[in-house]
């Protein structure tokens, strides 16, 4: 699944044509990846996610990149890690199918994802990374518009965990 590629590095950096942030219901904003994309795009794309009402957990919203290399932003909702019987499994997958859907609406074509969760929503790595890897392939199986898909880690363990999940889904790359 060449199309999938893992990389360390900051999102806010990416030269792609969307860029997915791990935002939270209000959409207005929050720490880690939300509040450094909110940073890096500048006042402009709060002003746009005030006009979109919040997002349910699992699904996604569209917006401009403004000052980012990024042209949109995707706002998706993870689940919140509470134990794994509160369907966080299957609403952290459809974070990533949803994302990708709305980016093929819009005839995008590469697509960056920051570990959806994995930070103050505590969800656990190993897990998470399995379902980002299985559900972007699954996508891609059944879509030929999205030419790259970059799986971005923040630091080395997410990276392991990540090319560990890759590794599982296609053993000879
Ligand atoms: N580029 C790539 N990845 C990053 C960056 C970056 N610039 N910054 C952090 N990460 P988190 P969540 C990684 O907590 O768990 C916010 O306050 C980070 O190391 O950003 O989905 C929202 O508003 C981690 O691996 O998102 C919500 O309230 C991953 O991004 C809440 O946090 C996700 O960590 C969402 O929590």
């Amino acid at each position: 699944m060449n199309r999938i590629q893992i990389i360390l590095d900051d999102i806010t950096c990416l030269s792609v044509d969307v860029i997915v942030n791990a935002a939270n219901e209000s959409l207005l904003g929050g720490g880690g990846v939300d509040g450094a994309i909110h940073r890096a795009a500048g006042h402009e794309l709060l002003a746009e996610c005030r006009t979109l009402k919040g997002c349910p957990t699992g699904q996604a919203k569209i917006t401009l990149g403004y000052q980012l290399p990024a042209r949109f932003v995707i706002h998706t909702v993870g689940p919140i890690w509470r134990g794994g019987a509160a369907g966080e499994a299957g609403l952290l997958a459809s974070c990533y199918r949803c994302s990708m859907e709305l980016a093929i609406g819009q005839g995008l074509a590469t697509l960056a994802f920051p570990s959806i969760s994995c930070g103050v929503y505590g969800y656990p790595l190993a897990q998470a990374a399995e379902i980002a890897v299985s559900t972007v392939a699954q996508v891609l199986s059944g879509n030929d518009q999205i030419r790259k898909v970059y799986l971005v880690c923040f630091n080395a363990e997410v990276f392991a965990a990540y090319t560990r999940a890759l590794g599982l889904l296609s053993p000879t790359g």
